[in-house]
């Protein structure tokens, strides 16, 4: 058993009495009500999922394990000759809560070049897919492909319901030390005539997938970055939950993450990061080598909200303020890429987009989220085929949602199945002023 499992089993031990406990004397106790609004409006708000590794404050963004952004980056041992963490040291912290030694993340990165052998079918099936499938396609079948070889299905019959961790830790972590190597290939499959690059043995995840990818350094610091940044938001966004709610079924991690990505494909999610490259570009088009100015910004923000559009990287469903995950990705900007014209135009609407949509007075928070400055960092780096960055985010969300439903088969959360009503039921209940 590994440094990491044997940690993670004392842990689980340690935690099941209290989840227990809180089931058997405290189940009655309300923490929660819900209106007709939120019952019409996408159950936003309502408290009724449970997490420990990363929690979402109104106003002060994400912690992880109970540390922000910065104390993260501070916390975990960064890769030799990097600037960031290991991806690996962070996975070992997303699961325990603990940040591991320089041991512990030795041995991970050593696990993870064994399990992050790809089978070859994993290949074929993306090959067999039309070359003009968008890459989210690719990865999602890929990711599913691996499910005959799922190691939580085929011990489940027989399996006490106390284990059901142990296989699903081992097919999550196959999973998360494969994914680089597939998003790798897809890449080069689909946009470099397939002149595939192989893993290199001994690098940490951020430095083989930059080597993969073809890409110089620091691409593998903005690897580490950018896969930790997008890893977990805690449960209830579309991509968690989905995660969470198909491996409540028992399905194993490869059904689970694959739905999971197929939420995340969708444009008020990840795909946004695609979306406001797109923005940018056609923007800058319409500029025709004019600078950008506070006034055409504006007038270009307001053409996309008059023709019913929403203003991509803007808006959250939870957070109040501008997302932590924008603001770390910045720096890496203000310190590597200055005078990028991207990142300038990039900040010129950081500058008016949130007046701009206070203005228009619908959003509940006009600030920027994670995915209006993600996609500039890709690009100065020459990644430049956009539609590819929701695979990058998808990479990074595997780490959260694969702790995630890790943790949940060790807790034993049960299906989920929450209750629905009618219209009529509504406005019945609408006319009582409440359901009585
Ligand atoms: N531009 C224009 N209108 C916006 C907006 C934006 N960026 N953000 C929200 N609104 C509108 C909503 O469409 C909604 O309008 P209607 O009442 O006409 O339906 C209204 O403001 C209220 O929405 P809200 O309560 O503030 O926001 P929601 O919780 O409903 O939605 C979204 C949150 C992130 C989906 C939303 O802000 C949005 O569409 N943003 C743009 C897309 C985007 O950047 N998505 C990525 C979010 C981060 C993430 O998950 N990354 O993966």
């Amino acid at each position: 058993m590994t440094r990491l499992k044997a940690r993670l089993l004392e842990k689980i031990q340690e935690h099941r009495p209290r989840t227990q406990r809180l089931n058997k004397e405290f189940g009655d106790v309300v923490i929660d009500q819900v209106t007709i609004s939120q019952a019409l409006g996408g159950a936003r708000d309502i408290h009724a999922l449970v997490t420990d590794i990363s929690y979402l404050d109104y106003q002060e963004g994400i912690r992880f394990r109970g540390k922000n952004i910065p104390e993260t980056f501070a916390a975990l041992p960064t890769a030799p000759g990097g600037e960031y963490p290991t991806v690996e040291s962070f996975w070992y912290f997303l699961l325990t809560g603990e940040v591991p030694t320089k041991e512990d993340t030795e041995e991970l990165v050593a696990d993870f070049q064994i399990r992050g052998q790809v089978p070859s079918y994993v290949f074929d099936v993306i090959r067999a897919l039309p070359k003009d499938s968008h890459p989210m396609v690719m990865l999602s079948a890929a990711v599913l492909s691996m499910q005959k070889d799922s190691k939580f299905a085929a011990a489940y019959h027989g399996m006490k319901k106390n284990d059901y961790w142990d296989p699903m830790f081992e097919d999550a972590s196959d999973l998360v030390a494969r994914l680089p190597q597939i998003a790798a290939f897809i890449y080069r499959y689909k946009y470099k005539n397939g002149d595939i690059i192989a893993p290199k043995p001994g690098l940490d995840m951020g430095a083989n997938f930059a080597h993969m990818m073809g890409i110089a350094k620091p691409y593998d610091d903005v690897a580490r970055m950018y896969f930790i940044l997008h890893s977990d938001h805690e449960s209830g966004n579309v991509s968690a939950h989905t995660t969470h709610l198909v491996a409540s079924a028992l399905s194993d991690a490869y059904y689970s993450f694959s739905a999971g990505l197929n939420g995340l494909a969708g444009p008020l999610h990840g795909l946004a990061n695609q979306e406001v490259l797109d923005w940018i570009l056609s923007f800058q088009k319409q500029l025709n080598g004019a600078e950008p100015t506070e006034e055409n910004v504006k007038k270009a923000l307001w053409d996309t909200l008059n023709s019913g559009h929403v203003i991509p990287g803007y808006g959250h469903a939870i957070l109040r303020k501008t997302d932590p995950r924008y603001t770390a990705q910045m720096e890496f900007c203000q310190k590597h890429l200055p005078t990028d014209p991207l990142f300038k135009l990039v900040n010129m609407i950081y500058h008016v987009a949130p007046g701009v949509l206070t203005e228009q007075g619908k959003t509940k928070n006009p600030w920027p989220n994670v995915d209006a400055q993600s996609g500039v960092i890709q690009w100065y780096y020459g990644l430049r085929e956009y539609d590819f960055y929701t695979v990058l985010f998808g990479v990074g969300r595997g780490l959260g949602v694969l702790a995630n439903i890790t943790w949940d088969r060790a807790l034993s959360y049960p299906l989920e199945r929450p209750k629905s009503v009618t219209t009529a039921m509504l406005e019945e209940w609408a006319a009582k002023g409440g359901r009585k």
